[in-house]
């Protein structure tokens, strides 16, 4: 089942069902704040203290950076991650594949508001799909008469046990830098959080897995060597109104990215697609 629900406040999402799993995607951002399969806990950290308002990106589920990742390179007033997650997105289709698979496609377009912030007229579709597997893609499209660099990542907030219990694997002897330090380093060993954590990977290995007690994640990616892991801990966490002072004790960023040298360049008519399956 696919329903479109709003808010009190008008904010609109859609609630999927299937025999598989449940999922919510919100319109503005395309911003999916909800996954969990039938029998498991929900994949997807969420802050109980969200806004769910126009202009104000959800904390928790997978925002979409785009199409710059972190700080703008030159403007820094311009918005943290870009602008695709505080825009309304279009649907475009919504598909039961099967009673145990939904398949949304939404759509984002360059505007006149989007003009004043990046002077590149484009198509961004991403498409999800909600079954045993969690698939998200997010196609680029270049519809410009030239070249534009993009950077993005799928900013995934996993709900984990006890941040004390988990191990992000597939990092091993690969190069980060540390937003932390601003150092370039090596990861040693599989990574384990005891401190904040803001760490920007470059040819990763795939899948990643998060190890979390009893139960392994794998996050699959394609169109993308680099990943960003990334935990708040304590100060920070305290200091971000959308977020409880313990959040950070339960959630974990592992995001599937284009970011920093793995960021990408666009000829006209050229598409890149991003995509992170979770299983
Ligand atoms: O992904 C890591 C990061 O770039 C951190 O530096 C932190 O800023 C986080 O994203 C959240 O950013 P946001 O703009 O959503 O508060």
């Amino acid at each position: 089942m696919i329903e479109q629900k709003k808010l009190k406040n008008g904010f609109e999402y859609l609630k999927i069902n299937n025999k598989n799993a449940h999922a919510k995607i919100a319109l503005q951002g395309a911003h999916l704040f909800h996954y969990q399969r039938l029998g498991h806990a929900p994949l997807l950290w969420l802050s109980g203290k969200s806004f769910f308002e126009a202009g104000k990106a959800i904390r928790g589920g997978v925002p979409i950076c785009w199409p710059w990742f972190g700080r703008h390179k030159t403007e820094k007033n311009l918005p943290q991650h870009g602008f695709a997650r505080n825009l309304l997105w279009k649907l475009l289709e919504a598909r039961e594949n099967d009673a145990c698979s939904t398949e949304i496609t939404l759509q984002l377009t360059s505007s006149e508001e989007s003009l004043q912030l990046w002077p590149h007229r484009f198509e961004l579709l991403l498409q999800v799909t909600v079954s045993e597997t969690l698939c998200i893609a997010l196609t680029s499209k270049n519809c410009d008469k030239k070249t534009c660099e993009i950077s993005s990542a799928l900013h995934s907030y996993f709900a984990v046990t006890n941040i004390d219990n988990v191990s992000v694997e597939g990092l091993e002897n690969t190069l980060y830098f540390d937003a932390v330090t601003n150092e370039s380093k090596t990861q040693k060993g599989p990574l384990s959080i005891a401190e904040e954590v803001d760490r920007i990977y470059q040819k990763i290995h795939n899948p990643l897995i998060l190890h979390d007690q009893t139960r392994t994640l794998h996050i699959a990616a394609t169109g993308s060597s680099s990943a960003v892991v990334w935990n708040p801990w304590i100060t920070k966490c305290a200091n971000m109104n959308d977020m409880q002072d313990i959040g950070y004790q339960t959630m974990l960023c592992i995001e599937t990215a284009n970011a920093l040298e793995d960021a990408r360049q666009l000829a006209p008519g050229e598409e890149h697609t991003l995509t992170a399956v979770f299983s």
